[in-house]
């Protein structure tokens, strides 16, 4: 069920702008960040000039452990509890902090505080969230998706006022096992744009039902950097307008979010074409529950090929699979 190395392999051409990869200059053996699933827990590890962010989530299928490609000039510094890697232009971020349901609104607001605090200038491109207990509900408390949905909103609202919403990147939430709040981000001081899907009511203007504090994330980032156009896809998932579409029907919930990914790719005009003969594009998913693996793996990798497939909560719990995307420019 391995996608061909053609599609989701990275460039054997450092300098081509037509891998996938994050940035050029990658091979598995270089790469500057990795994500490691199935681990026994989450952790941040600094190798050399490279990030290893490691997660105690099920791997279903596809890579076990995804290469990304970072720039060949960087440095690794520690500052305000993120492990750095940063280079001419661009900073990539990475923590983990120990959380339970009474500090997890408190620990988000201070994580994402502190990226605002260290990004000097810089834009934030994308956010990765992985959220322990993410679909529980404490006694006396709201679901822990709704907790660190507040405590970012927050933290946005801190740092940038009336300007917050225009400065929402691409992010997901997903659940994680163990009690390990890990907060992934990149930044950059590379002209970004943010953009929405016409057909989804923007997140920040979800409606009080999903929560007292909308999520702080917009559909995707495009970013102009020195080499190529990148487009971050957020974790894309089941949703028209605001409303969950096709509860308990994994594959129909296939096919809305990958319409919705051709939507948002074909907005930010990168093509409307989510199946990628050239290498150009690799997408992450997530699914609920492993039974659903055995569907996906007889019919989606013959016309979608993902690079991985792992098991995660999706942050609403009627949600059975999110996508999320990279896409170079063609
Ligand atoms: C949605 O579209 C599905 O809270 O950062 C997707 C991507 C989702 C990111 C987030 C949530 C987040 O609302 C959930």
């Amino acid at each position: 069920m391995a996608p061909p190395a053609s599609n989701f392999g990275f460039s054997a051409d450092p300098g081509s702008t037509g891998s996938v990869c994050f940035f050029p200059g990658t091979t598995p053996e270089t790469a500057g960040l990795t994500f490691r699933w199935g681990q026994e827990r989450a952790a941040v590890h600094a190798q050399g000039q490279s990030l290893m962010i490691d997660l105690p989530s099920t791997h279903l299928a596809g890579e076990a452990v995804e290469a990304w490609g970072l720039p060949p000039e960087r440095q690794l510094h520690r500052v305000a509890g993120y492990t750095l890697l940063q280079g001419e232009g661009w900073t990539l971020g990475a923590a983990t902090l120990p959380v339970t349901a009474a500090d997890l609104e408190a620990r988000t607001q201070q994580a994402y505080a502190a990226i605002f605090g260290l990004l000097q200038g810089q834009s934030l491109y994308r956010c990765w969230n992985w959220v322990p207990r993410i679909n529980e509900v404490p006694a006396g408390s709201i679901e822990c998706y709704r907790l660190f949905s507040r405590g970012r909103s927050e933290a946005f609202l801190a740092a940038f006022a009336e300007e917050a919403e225009a400065r929402m990147p691409a992010a997901s939430a997903v659940g994680v096992p163990g009690d390990q709040l890990v907060v992934v981000f990149l930044a950059g001081q590379w002209p970004c744009r943010y953009w929405e899907n016409p057909e989804q009511t923007p997140a920040f203007h979800y409606p009080e039902q999903y929560g007292p504090r909308a999520p702080s994330f917009s559909r995707a980032t495009s970013v102009q950097t020195p080499f190529g156009r990148r487009l971050f896809i957020s974790g894309t998932a089941s949703i028209r307008g605001s409303e969950s579409l096709f509860l308990d029907d994994l594959e129909r919930q296939a096919w809305i979010t990958a319409q919705n990914l051709e939507l948002v790719a074909h907005t930010a005009g990168f093509g409307r074409e989510i199946v990628d003969p050239d290498g150009l594009r690799a997408f992450r998913c997530y699914l609920r529950s492993p039974e659903g693996t055995a569907a996906w793996g007889r019919r989606w990798p013959q016309i979608w090929p993902v690079r991985s497939v792992t098991q995660a909560e999706v942050c609403r719990a009627e949600l059975l699979i999110e996508i999320e995307g990279v896409l170079a420019g063609v």
